[in-house]
């Protein structure tokens, strides 16, 4: 099942292009057949990327190619963060509002968010909303509502991706047709993360007692070492995903030596010529080529970051060429 479904209809195929020699084989990495129309300026609605249980207002500060730097309004530059245009993390003006999802207005301006009006905004800056055929690509929607499965409040276990080897009492707490944000419970929206039902770090409950692994209990739990999952579903009076929902994706297609496209992750206006070097069942080593392997990186195979070759010649994107 594609995630880009809209953006596979618009877009030529890297094989078409007969760019396929070390094709991506994520889900549907696919080059958008024309530049971007969004514009410096523009404004629009968003997931924060720190705070992904967030929608803040945005503005496109830079457009490379079909990437665009956004800016959160009212915050400093430095939270500016990139996304390709075709991000299923961007939203027109008005989406939270259609789908019942709170958007945090631009900071300090407003004493109450519900005094937030996108009208007024757009005048008294004297800006434009990004139109909304310029958001090409959407999560694919079921023609059954949450048919994914998943729906808001069910307790599940899931990897905390920022320290790999904890697998935490977690709960969804947003679906967005079949994404759904997973959060770890009693801790901040920090952690989170947006994933759908294949996702390799989400599991049901009673997963890691079946691996037997350790469940790290929800944060101030008071009995941690021996934490109940039907003790504390009945105390939270909430449900466990169902396994059934659970879909684990088959492992990705990359070999080692194959080249790619990869945005560079500490100064992420630029993508670089690139070697796969390692892998795993769901994630691969990348290897910027000419440069030390001390910058080396482990990446999700699935990451928006990795593009197949062609790629930036294709959308109008510079390309760092080997070092030396
Ligand atoms: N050492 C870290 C672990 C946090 C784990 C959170 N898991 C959702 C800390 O205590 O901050």
């Amino acid at each position: 099942l594609s995630l880009y479904p809209v953006c596979q209809a618009q877009c030529v195929s890297v094989t078409d292009l007969s760019l396929s020699l070390t094709c991506l084989s994520g889900p549907a990495q696919c080059v958008p057949s024309r530049r971007t129309g969004f514009k410096v300026g523009m404004k629009l609605e968003g997931i924060d990327p720190l705070h992904p249980s967030m929608f803040c207002v945005l503005t496109v500060a830079e457009v490379i190619g079909c990437r665009l730097r956004l800016h959160i309004d009212g915050y400093s530059e430095c939270y500016d963060f990139w996304v390709n245009s075709d991000s299923a993390d961007i939203r027109r003006q008005g989406w939270c509002k259609d789908n019942n999802h709170k958007l945090h207005p631009p900071k300090g301006e407003y004493r109450y968010e519900t005094d937030f009006d996108w009208q007024h905004y757009l005048q008294s800056t004297g800006s434009h909303a990004a139109p909304p055929t310029l958001f090409t690509c959407r999560t694919a929607v079921s023609i059954y509502p949450s048919s994914c499965g998943f729906s808001v409040g069910m307790k599940l276990e899931a990897v905390d991706r920022k320290n790999p080897g904890l697998v935490c009492v977690a709960s969804l707490t947003d679906v967005i047709d079949d994404h759904f944000l997973v959060h770890f419970d009693n801790w901040d929206d920090t952690y989170d993360y947006w994933c759908d039902s294949s996702s390799p770090y989400i599991h049901p409950v009673g997963w890691c007692e079946e691996q037997g692994r350790p469940l790290t209990a929800p944060q101030g739990h008071l009995n941690p070492e021996n934490f109940l999952w039907e003790e504390y579903l009945q105390q939270t009076g909430s449900t466990a995903a169902p396994s059934s929902a659970f879909t684990m994706r088959a492992p990705h297609g990359f070999q080692r030596n194959q080249k790619l496209e990869v945005v560079d992750r500490r100064n992420p206006m630029l993508i670089r010529v690139a070697t796969v070097t390692d892998t795993e069942d769901y994630r691969i080593k990348v290897h910027y080529d000419g440069w030390s392997q001390q910058f080396d990186i482990w990446s999700d195979s699935d990451h928006f970051d990795l593009h197949p070759v062609g790629w930036c010649q294709c959308t109008g994107h510079p390309l760092e060429p080997p070092q030396g």
